[in-house]
């Protein structure tokens, strides 16, 4: 049996050395090469001596798994991950809440690319765990202020023109834990209640035509079929505005935890508006005033008084790499990245500090730059061993600048544990250890 396997060798990969080096000045590429150069010539220097298995695999000698046959198709119906990516999953912080039913877990961002979060590792919120709903008995009633009130079977909704879009979900309590000062030393703890994906689904619009809204028709309370039945009140303009009811997420049906069948997606919002497992849709004239919106969702001010309906998710942003858990392990050329998100909108401007705010860099927006989505920014610089406080200041189309710690505690005082979106420090130390730090 003859098989010709393709192998990278050193042309292929300075190549894509070269392609990674994009965006450096002729002088930091020619370094950035020739440390590649080096890596390789030194890799190969020490293969000869044959001094770790890992050596040993350089061409020409063979690696264990050149030597065999790999499994055949549908070994795995339905696909995961390498098993050597196991520690890239959904973690969450048990002191939280006193049982994992009504917990939160939090999203891998550190390990993550780009900007769409895989269906198995956005974040989970439940008030009373997932529950196991058959699509084929699964209702969506639309009643109350409609000249039509409608029960619709899955097949149904998904006989409408559906839209796809990518949009980010966050619950506000994202960061909360921070409030008092700095805890976690994690970033999937300090922002992982973050994820962003693509739904598919109807715009509630197109449904609400369906039902026909009488004039007084206000507000909405978007009920789920979770033994919670959590409940929301949304304000007409939003549902006419960009609300989409979804039953799919990134090409394929909703997982459980994410609602399946459907779910609200209130784009830019407070992700416990996105009522999952949705089953009843009543028009009022105002909002509800249920337990939900009067113990929770609401800000406490120092003086005594409440935020109340506080549904933007404000502009935000984190580094992720570096970050705690991937602390920099060789000094040279280093590309700084991480996520911004605004749900007023598309973020326009990332600058990055080194100097704790100091100085700021404007960094590059890559990838997709779109409308309340998680945006990728990136900035190509050398680090050398010199302490960082490293920063990143999001803003977004409406000019929003994301805050300071301090210009958010004048503003908010000390008791919120919701909307925490101001600028996060990452101290970098001389030997590139990466620690969560609050200055003011
Ligand atoms: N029916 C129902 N919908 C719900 C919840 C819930 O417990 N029950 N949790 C809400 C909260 S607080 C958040 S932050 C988001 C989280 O969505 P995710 O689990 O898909 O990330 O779902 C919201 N929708
Ligand atoms: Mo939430």
């Amino acid at each position: 049996m003859s098989k010709i396997i393709k192998r990278p060798g050193t042309r292929e990969l300075m190549a894509q050395l070269a392609k990674e080096s994009d965006g450096l000045s002729i002088n930091e590429r020619r370094d950035f090469l020739r440390k590649g150069m080096v890596a390789l010539s030194g890799a190969a220097a020490t293969m000869v001596a044959g001094k770790t298995m890992a050596e040993g695999n350089l061409p020409p000698l063979e690696p264990s798994w050149g030597k065999m046959l790999g499994h055949g198709v549908v070994e795995f119906p339905y696909g995961l991950p390498s098993k050597y990516e196991k520690h890239v999953v959904r973690r969450t912080v048990p002191w939280l809440t006193a049982e994992s039913i009504s917990s939160i877990s939090m999203s891998p961002l550190q390990d993550l690319k780009g900007i769409i979060t895989p269906n198995g590792l956005v974040f989970e919120r439940y008030h009373a765990g997932v529950p196991q709903i058959n699509p084929e008995e699964h209702r969506l009633m639309i009643h109350g202020l409609v000249d039509r009130p409608i029960i619709f079977t899955m097949d149904d909704l998904m006989r409408f023109p559906s839209v796809s879009e990518i949009k980010f979900i966050e619950c506000p309590a994202n960061g909360g834990m921070e409030w008092k000062g700095a805890q976690m030393e994690a970033l999937q703890f300090t922002h992982g209640m973050l994820s962003c994906c693509e739904w598919t689904g109807v715009p509630l619009r197109t449904l609400l035509e369906e039902v026909g809204v009488q004039p007084e028709g206000k507000w909405i309370l978007a009920e789920g079929a979770d033994g919670a039945h959590m409940s929301r009140s949304i304000p007409l303009e939003k549902a006419l505005d960009d609300t989409l009811v979804v039953y799919a997420q990134n090409g394929e049906r909703l997982r459980p935890e994410q609602g399946y069948p459907l779910r609200l997606i209130n784009p830019g919002w407070e992700g416990n508006t996105s009522v999952k497992w949705l089953r009843r849709l009543e028009i009022g004239d105002k909002p509800w005033y249920h337990r939900e919106e009067t113990s929770k969702y609401t800000d406490l001010m120092e003086d005594g008084r409440a935020r109340k309906f506080t549904f933007v998710q404000e502009t935000n942003s984190v580094i992720t790499n570096p970050c705690p858990e991937n602390p920099i392990k060789n000094s040279g050329v280093i590309e700084i990245e991480g996520v911004a998100w605004s749900g007023r909108g598309k973020i326009k401007q990332v600058d990055v500090s080194f100097d704790g705010g100091i100085s700021w860099t404007p960094a590059k927006l890559k990838g997709l730059v779109l409308d309340k989505a998680l945006t990728r920014f990136s900035l190509v610089t050398k680090w050398d061993g010199q302490p960082w406080l490293l920063q990143a200041r999001a803003i977004d189309e409406t000019g929003y600048v994301q805050p300071t710690l301090k210009q958010l505690r004048e503003a908010r005082g000390g008791n919120s544990i919701y909307h925490k979106n101001s600028i996060h420090t990452w101290k970098v130390a001389a030997n590139g250890e990466v620690t969560n730090v609050q200055i003011s």
